[in-house]
């Protein structure tokens, strides 16, 4: 995660073969990054075969997670995704109304563009947690890196708001999502879709990697205490994508 890491270009890959950077390679851990773990979780939900680079390299833009197949880089989950849907037909959306493709792309907004912030002031509040430890043991790295996301933030807006403000705006997403889930097995139905990958990415965030701070802030066990509902969602999806974690 910190420029300190930042390496050469990789070089290419075998033939016919998508290779994923992220932020570690154990292929049996769920990332600590939410869009590398959304990424991930899509192809493993969509069956498309993919190897996880042990470097730690970053995309033409400067971030994780990304793909390279045949020389061709991809940068951004998104744009990821997109490409193992054309090349290789592997869409999760297949059968959704129009309408629910809608819903399905707004929520996966709220997740990625704006949820992702407010994760980022629990994740990011002690540069010194051990979870940030693990993707960056040096120090002056763990604090260049807080202070680039602090300005982020700040430019973003939430890194404005009072932390009261942040754990209000956390929480109605987490309600909205527990309304939109309901009694069904996944956010669109018996199935998983695309949606349900950015959206594990970030509760994964909160129930297998919460930070210090947001245990202090929402109590332990937030999740399985406040929404029961969300937390058998993920685990449910934890179960059909990283079976052999232990948590
Ligand atoms: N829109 C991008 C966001 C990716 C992103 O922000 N990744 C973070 C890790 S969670 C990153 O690489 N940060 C490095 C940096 O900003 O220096 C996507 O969906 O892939």
């Amino acid at each position: 995660m910190a420029q300190s890491m930042k390496p050469e270009r990789p070089p290419p890959g075998p033939p016919d073969t998508l290779i994923v950077y992220g932020v570690s390679s154990d292929p049996d851990m769920p990332s600590l990054s939410p869009y590398v773990l959304k990424l991930e979780v899509y192809l493993k939900l969509a069956k498309v075969p993919y190897v996880l680079s042990e470097r730690i390299a970053f995309s033409s833009k400067g971030k994780v997670p990304w793909m390279s197949y045949n020389g061709e880089e991809i940068a951004d989950s998104h744009f990821c995704i997109d490409f193992v849907k054309s090349k290789f037909g592997a869409d999760l959306n297949k059968g959704l109304s129009a309408e629910q493709l809608a819903v399905s792309h707004a929520f996966r907004i709220m997740m990625d563009e704006f949820h992702f912030w407010l994760n980022v002031h629990f994740r990011l509040y002690d540069p010194d947690d051990p979870i940030i430890v693990r993707l960056d043991p040096t120090a002056p790295g763990r604090r260049a890196f807080k202070e680039r996301y602090d300005g982020y933030m700040n430019a973003q807006g939430v890194g404005r708001h009072s932390e009261g403000q942040i754990t209000r705006l956390f929480v109605d997403n987490l309600k909205a999502l527990d309304a939109l889930l309901g009694q069904k097995s996944f956010l669109m139905g018996e199935s998983p879709t695309e949606v349900d990958c950015s959206v594990f990415g970030f509760l994964a965030a909160i129930i297998l990697y919460p930070s210090k701070h947001f245990d202090e802030v929402m109590g332990k066990d937030y999740v399985l205490r406040e929404f029961p509902k969300l937390y058998e969602y993920s685990m449910r999806i934890k179960e059909l994508t990283y079976p052999n974690f232990k948590m």
